[in-house]
């Protein structure tokens, strides 16, 4: 039996999503879409043959759909969690889980009182295999113990309307997830330091910003974030190990040698750079609904990265490091 799903929000990653759902992934069609812009989710709708809602609310409570995928701007993800939490229905709700982390601890209180796991964050990453095979990597021991990870997270470009603060909610986030679940660690402290600045930036936000965390197990992580105006879309992770040093792969592209020089291209969009990664968490994500067991990243990994970015926005006002405070786990979450 095939899951219906209905999915909120058919900008760009909404649309991707709704094509692998009903090309790519096994177990699953989509019978629902929504979008604040009418028109685009009409467009969807037809070319999907799915019903078009104008209400995200109808589209959750509605017969025909199982279980939600929330692919619309960040600061609607927290209501439309809560919203399908509300109706017992299993949701995947893209990065961020909400845009503070009060707003994620009200999604674990109503998901405690559903007594069911029924949120998945879109920390899509986690099903990078690059980042698995690293994350293997540190298991096995051949690194010794993580002594300190270095990302870095260049974006070519975001729109005009990119505000500072998006810098972490928005962008770091990726890193504050993948960092914590490489090394199997929490943040103890987040600090933002100043950076000179781009003058290329297409916005007035803060353009880089760099990002210094420490574990609680002493270990340290430096992300340099580059909203705009970067060379290219490209990520970088190094986790450096007392007994060694390993890097996330560049995505395999042609090598080309020509006028005395080499050239391989890089990616200037993001949403091509983790494609593959996209696909395998949307297929385990059906299957894990279909076996009434979700297991990839929870509404607790939301609130830990959320927690970690409100204490990095602090300290980018305080100009100090901010501790990063979370309620104690539930047992829900072990
Ligand atoms: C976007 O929302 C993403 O999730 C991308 O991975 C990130 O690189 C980009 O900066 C975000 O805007």
């Amino acid at each position: 039996k095939e899951l219906k799903v209905g999915v909120i929000g058919c900008g760009a990653i909404g649309k991707a999503h709704v094509q692998r759902l009903s090309n790519e992934v096994a177990g699953a069609k989509v019978t629902a879409v929504s979008d604040y812009v009418q028109d685009t989710a009409r467009e969807v709708a037809e070319e999907y043959d799915a019903q078009f809602f104008a209400s995200a609310k109808d589209l959750i409570a509605c017969d025909e759909v199982d279980a939600i995928l929330i692919a619309s701007s960040d600061p609607s993800h927290a209501e439309y969690t809560l919203e399908c939490i509300r109706n017992r229905k299993p949701v995947l709700c893209e990065k961020p889980l909400a845009l503070t982390a009060s707003d994620c601890e009200k999604i674990l209180h109503e998901e405690m009182m559903a007594e069911r796991h029924l949120v998945q964050v879109g920390f899509m990453r986690r099903y990078d295999s690059g980042y698995v095979e690293m994350k293997k990597a540190i298991e096995n021991g051949r690194l010794g113990t993580p002594l300190m990870i270095n990302c870095a997270h260049r974006n070519f470009y975001q729109p005009e309307n990119f505000k500072t603060d998006m810098a972490i909610t928005n962008v770091a986030i990726h890193e504050l997830d993948i960092s914590r679940w490489l090394l199997s660690d929490e943040y103890e402290d987040a600090q933002v330091l100043k950076v000179r600045q781009n003058t290329k930036t297409n916005s007035d936000h803060l353009n880089p910003q760099l990002c210094i965390l420490q574990t609680k197990a002493g270990a340290r992580v430096i992300i340099e974030v580059q909203t705009t105006n970067a060379y290219a879309y490209d990520i970088q992770c190094q986790v450096v190990g007392e007994l060694g040093v390993i890097n996330l792969p560049d995505p395999s592209r042609a090598y080309m040698r020509t006028e005395a020089h080499t050239e391989t291209p890089l990616m200037t969009d993001w949403s091509e750079r983790f494609i593959d990664a996209y696909t395998v968490e949307l297929q385990e994500w059906v299957k894990g609904v279909h076996k009434n067991c979700v297991e990839g990243p929870s509404a607790w990994d939301g609130y830990a990265a959320c927690v970690t970015a409100d204490a990095l926005i602090t300290s980018r006002k305080t100009g100090k490091p901010e501790k990063v405070l979370t309620i104690e786990k539930p047992e829900f979450y072990k």
